[in-house]
């Protein structure tokens, strides 16, 4: 891979540049901290997966706008800094892309939400972000084309099953049946999407918790990560968020008999979210707003298993069953949350009702 601190050389940063180094551990862009001269400036610097992303100028240009929009609000988010070349990535001579952006001081990632009122700060951090795009208009390109379409999903899935490229699949039988026999109600609700009952909108379409910087409060500061920013419906956002804020364990859990949805902690993350998003729900997503976060776990169910069918291709793993032990996890995490569907809705219903 090309040197981290001689890439950073290609953007226009003011100060002198004293270390580059690499930062977590993304399951698809290798990231890295750029320390300056300047305390309070740093930088990061990000190597996009092009194996993944098929057009990064046109993501670059999705993330622009958008960042674009609500910093005209006057509203924190994070800046792209643009190259030496003036566009809003550098391609370096193995035709890797390599982005950056401000690192904003003070603020702090989570994997597990800890408490009840980070969960609800998590909430409003999201149906703020929604809020903030709702007047947003401009085009946006398809970044990653099908990724929450679970009948995409489906097709990618059979391919995989049919070649076992890695010969796994006698391993996984019980856990394709887990997959095929939710295929019918899954792709009920995409056809609420697709024929617009439920409408189209901005999204971020990767929530994790992991996803947004909160400040020492406990509060959101503003949302990372923003590869996947896309037109596509909110309940993709609150469906992500329930399956990522609800566990009290992370998605890699390897106690498959401790992940659960927790109704207090989606609770919380719903009061949190609708506070600040309700004003521009239509009734058809309200109502739809617990089944999100059924068809969310399920796709991502579906994909770690996918993964692990595949030999690994896609995230980056730290141990050979990894892949498998993330599939178990969210398919507890999805049996729990079908045991405890109708009181989700009764939660929802509660607290649209007291808005
Ligand atoms: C990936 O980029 P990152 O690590 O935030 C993935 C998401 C998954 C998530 C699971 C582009 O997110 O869809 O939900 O892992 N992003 C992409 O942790 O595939
Ligand atoms: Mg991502």
């Amino acid at each position: 891979m090309s040197d981290a601190k001689l890439i950073i050389t290609h953007f226009c940063i003011p100060e002198h540049v004293i270390g580059v180094t690499a930062l977590g551990e993304g399951f698809i862009n290798d990231t890295f901290l750029v320390e300056t001269a300047k305390d309070e400036k740093k930088y990061i610097l990000q190597r996009k997966n092009k194996t993944v992303f098929p057009d990064i100028p046109g993501m670059m240009d999705n993330i622009r706008k958008v960042t674009g929009h609500i910093l005209s609000k006057g509203e924190i988010t994070l800046q792209l800094i643009p190259s030496a070349d003036h566009l809003w990535y550098y391609q370096d001579k193995d035709g890797e892309y390599w982005t950056c952006f401000t690192y904003i001081q003070d603020t702090y990632t989570h994997d597990v939400a800890g408490s009840l009122d980070l969960i609800r700060a998590g909430g409003e951090g999201i149906g703020t972000f929604h809020s903030l795009l709702s007047d947003f208009h401009e085009p946006l390109i398809d970044t990653l084309p099908g990724f929450h379409n679970i009948s995409y999903r489906f097709e990618q899935f059979s391919v995989s099953v049919q070649r076992d490229a890695a010969s796994r699949m006698s391993e996984v039988v019980p856990l394709v049946d887990e997959v095929l026999c939710r295929k019918e109600r899954m792709l009920s609700f995409l056809e609420l999407i697709q024929n617009k009952t439920i409408p189209e909108r901005v999204s971020h379409n990767d929530t994790k918790l992991s996803n947004f910087l909160f400040d020492r409060n406990g509060k959101v500061v503003c949302a990372i990560d923003l590869d996947t920013v896309m037109r596509s419906t909110v309940l993709y956002d609150f469906g992500d968020a329930v399956r990522s804020y609800t566990n009290p364990f992370a998605e890699d859990h390897p106690n498959h008999n401790q992940v659960q949805m927790d109704l207090d902690r989606f609770t919380s993350l719903s009061e949190g979210y609708l506070s600040k998003a309700a004003w521009f729900l239509n009734e058809e997503e309200k109502t739809h707003l617990a089944f999100s976060a059924l068809y969310i776990t399920y796709e991502q169910f579906l994909r770690f298993l996918m993964d692990y069918i595949d030999g690994d291709t896609y995230y980056r793993i730290r141990y050979p069953s990894h892949n498998l032990v993330r599939a178990r996890s969210q398919l507890a995490l999805l049996k729990s949350m079908e045991d405890r569907y109708s009181l989700m809705q009764n939660k929802l219903f509660k607290i649209i009702n007291t808005l």
